[in-house]
């Protein structure tokens, strides 16, 4: 049987018969049969049934450039051709990797001039573990071993991704963290700032930073590790105190700050990265996702001067790399992505067009019944949707609502995702006002539909 024969189900029967799927409950999605996406076009996707979605998450968070871009397909076409793979062991390269190191050396924060390429976030920051620890020890101080990160952190799937990550049921699964990880409390006011302004909270959340470090001795820290804003968390925009005296009290205590923009990054706050939206000047920043618009599997992290000298200069091997690093076609694909989104001005326009338009017209959504708050920066987007608007309580238990309304809003072809009761939308960044305004209204509908349903 051809594919073009198959039917919705035929997929779904061979589907759950061989295909066990990344963060899925088996037991649900086997009685119901996955949902087939057989094709994407600008903000579009298209079911096996012939639905058309609206694509308010970007895939997961990175087709930055939209679907259908024939310079990415022809980049990475032309570049199998000319030589498919060769890697950058063993002092070799290829234009494809030179090219998009120089690029990338341009486009992000003054002071990052070098990448080491990896294919996914997850690999970046397991990088981020081996280079923040390399590093100290190069400086003859090997006790700087402990990296810092947050609960409800989201830094990737493997062992170290993992440990980076604050999510719990995650480190459920497997014996996480790994040793050397710890977690301090995340800048959500919405949900946990009590009875404190957002600027005093996101004080205090930093001063949690500065109470580990004294608990833990600076002398065994080697880095703290945060995303500028948390996305898989439930886009958590920290307030404005919090970020400031983040970098001030890594600054004073001789830690690496890392910024893990795998979301952040190349464009989705309307600057090319959230170290540019909130001036964070990283030592370590790990990118992905948009560094691609997800069309081929890309990562990286982008190295400070200071950590860069010490490794080519003190340094002997740096015994880390993949296969794939710097793959020459997802490199290729890389360079056109970046000069499309450099060329047609899109990052430009989501700052001073698109996304203060998307940002006013989510905020509408605040006068809906059940919407707590509505927030965002960029073509980032939140609702939290709760029990008691005046007085921040959330639905017990948490989660259903949030399930309900994203299979709602699904059904009424619009992508948007649930992280409990928080709704988040990630468009991608080519969604103009007509776009906004259709989002906008299925987004409304579907709240409405879910008060409904809730009998509220
Ligand atoms: N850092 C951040 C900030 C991420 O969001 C990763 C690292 C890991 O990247 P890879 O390429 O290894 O997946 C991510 C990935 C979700 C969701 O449901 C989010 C991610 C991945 C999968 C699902 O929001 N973020």
């Amino acid at each position: 049987m051809t594919s073009a024969h198959r039917t919705t189900n035929d997929w779904q029967r061979l589907d759950t018969s061989h295909h066990l799927h990344p963060f899925t409950d088996y037991k649900a999605l086997n009685s119901k049969g996955s949902r087939i996406i057989t094709r994407a076009d600008g903000v579009y996707l298209w079911d096996s049934d012939g639905n058309r979605i609206l694509d308010g998450m970007a895939g997961l968070w990175c087709v930055n450039v939209g679907y259908g871009r024939q310079e990415l397909a022809d980049a990475a076409y032309r570049q199998m051709l000319e030589l498919p793979y060769y890697n950058n062991f063993f002092q070799t390269t290829h234009p494809p990797a030179v090219e998009l190191s120089e690029l990338l050396a341009a486009v992000t924060p003054q002071g990052l001039n070098h990448v080491f390429f990896t294919n996914s976030g997850s690999e970046a920051n397991d990088t981020v573990i081996r280079t923040a620890r390399y590093f100290w020890a190069l400086l003859g101080q090997p006790g700087k071993q402990i990296i810092i990160s947050r609960d409800n952190a989201y830094h990737g799937s493997t062992m170290g991704g993992a440990s980076l990550g604050g999510m719990r049921a995650m480190h459920e699964q497997g014996g996480l963290p790994i040793p050397g990880i710890t977690h301090i409390r995340q800048p959500y006011w919405y949900g946990e700032g009590g009875s404190l302004s957002p600027d005093e909270f996101g004080a205090r959340a930093a001063q949690a930073l500065q109470d580990k470090i004294a608990e833990l001795g600076e002398h065994n820290v080697a880095a703290f590790i945060a995303e500028p804003i948390q996305g898989a968390g439930g886009v958590i925009v920290p307030p404005d105190s919090y970020w400031p005296a983040i970098k001030d009290i890594c600054r004073r205590h001789e830690i690496l700050l890392v910024a893990d923009e795998v979301i952040c990054g190349f464009g989705r706050t309307g600057k090319w990265f959230g170290s540019d939206y909130f001036d964070l000047q990283p030592d370590l920043m790990p990118i992905a996702k948009g560094l691609s618009s997800g069309y081929l599997p890309i990562g990286g992290v982008m190295v400070s001067e200071r950590v860069s000298r010490t490794l080519t200069e003190e340094g002997g091997e740096f015994a880390h790399g993949f296969t794939y690093s710097g793959h020459p076609a997802a490199c290729a694909v890389a360079v056109a992505n970046i000069k499309i989104l450099r060329d047609e001005n899109i990052i430009e326009r989501v700052d001073t067009d698109t996304g203060p338009y998307l940002q006013s017209r989510w905020r509408e959504l605040a006068d809906h019944p059940l919407v707590g708050e509505a927030r965002g920066v960029g073509f980032f987007g939140a609702l939290e949707l709760v029990a008691d608007k005046k007085t921040r309580t959330f639905f017990d238990p948490k989660g259903r609502v949030g399930a309900l309304c994203r299979d709602i809003s699904f059904d009424m072809g619009l992508v948007m995702r649930a992280v409990a009761d928080t709704m988040i939308i990630s468009p991608p960044l080519v969604a103009d006002k007509a776009h906004i305004d259709e989002l906008l209204e299925i987004a409304r509908s579907a709240l409405d539909e879910t008060a409904k349903k809730m009998n509220l």
